[in-house]
């Protein structure tokens, strides 16, 4: 059978199912070809004089390296020329990137963490790209990057389409366009990202957690005791012995998830407070929810699911806990108790 390319299976997906247009698609397919040039870059690492630190800051005060910034330079150069973006939002910009106006203005808004996983970037283990498609409200002021940001604060369940690249020992595209879960995997001979799995599904139950258990002693109570209950294995109220895995780059734990099930939490704690979580809500927290509920897990913040979750900021940092359905719906009960 012939391979199934992601052109062939978006083509597929608008002909048979209706459910992306030919911009949608298009979009897709950019944003797939400048993951493929940041594996690229990411390939040469040393060789490529492409590690280290950038020597700036991004808006969350976080140092960039080198490969922050290139990355994100990359999904601009590849996507504003295209037509079917109004506006792009990212990480590793304090504002909205307008489509400049000698180009042509599309339908779609889209977000992304060009480079997920900073404290993995030099040290060679695995790293990835996150992205969201929101479609620009009809009307919306984008005379300004300052006026556009409004645009941007829509709900994850108006997301029409979710993704990560990872950047791994082989790359791999996992993709959502509300129709289920399906995987790509690159071939670095073809360029081309192939379909190598369909219809992703998370057991709803498992035995293998994801948590930085250096932060324990500042989480908040429900999570200590749905940490302390796994560890307490088969003895315990839960029966069953646990595996912790913590990769620390979002795109690998949550990838290990989507392959084998699992539970991943960035719970909100005494440190992050003031922030409100860890990780970002529009281009980390959005994307990777839809995904996993199309796989048919659960995410939540511990007292509400992601996806409903009314943003505020384009920079909106939110506690998560996603993953195999069963788990993610227990510690969110202990949430409210
Ligand atoms: P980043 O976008 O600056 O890379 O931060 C997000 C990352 C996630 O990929 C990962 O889950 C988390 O931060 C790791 O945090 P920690 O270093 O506290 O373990
Ligand atoms: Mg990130």
């Amino acid at each position: 059978m012939a391979q199934r390319t992601l052109a062939r299976y978006l083509t597929e997906e608008q002909r048979s199912k209706g459910v992306i247009t030919g911009d949608l698609k298009f979009l897709i397919e950019i944003v797939s070809r400048a993951c493929q040039a940041i594996s690229i870059a990411i390939g040469k690492g040393g060789l490529g004089g492409v590690l280290g630190e950038a020597g700036s800051d991004n808006v969350q005060g976080e140092a960039q390296k080198k490969l922050d910034v290139l990355s994100n330079d990359i999904l601009l150069d590849a996507n504003e020329w295209g037509g079917h973006l109004a506006a792009m939002a990212s990480e590793e910009m304090d504002l909205p990137h307008l489509v400049p106006h000698r180009y042509p203005q599309g339908e779609y808004l889209l977000t992304f963490d060009p480079l997920d996983g900073s404290s993995n970037i030099d040290v060679n283990v695995s790293i990835g790209t996150i992205f969201s498609v929101l479609k620009c409200p009809e009307g919306a002021d984008l005379s300004t990057p300052e006026a556009a940001e409004a645009a941007f604060l829509q709900p994850g369940t108006a997301q029409v389409a979710a993704g990560y690249a990872v950047y791994g020992p082989t790359t791999l595209l996992v993709l959502t366009v509300g129709d289920g879960v399906a995987v790509f995997t690159l071939d670095r001979e073809q360029g081309q990202f192939i379909l190598t799995q369909e219809n992703v599904q998370i057991p709803a139950d498992t035995k293998e957690f994801a948590i930085n258990m250096a932060n324990q002693r500042f989480w908040e109570a429900p999570v200590q005791r749905y940490v302390t209950e796994m560890q307490a294995g088969k003895e315990g109220p839960l029966g069953k012995d646990y595996n912790m895995r913590w990769v620390a780059s979002m795109v690998a734990d949550v990838h290990r998830i989507m392959t084998r099930g699992g539970i991943f939490m960035y719970p909100l704690d005494s440190k992050l407070k003031a922030q409100g979580g860890k990780l970002r809500l529009m281009y980390e927290a959005n994307p990777m929810a839809m995904l996993i509920e199309q796989a048919g897990g659960a995410a939540t913040t511990g007292r509400q699911r992601i996806l409903d979750i009314q943003p505020e900021r384009l920079h909106q940092r939110v506690p998560v806990i996603l993953g195999s359905k069963n788990e993610v719906d227990r510690v969110t009960g202990y949430h409210a108790n």
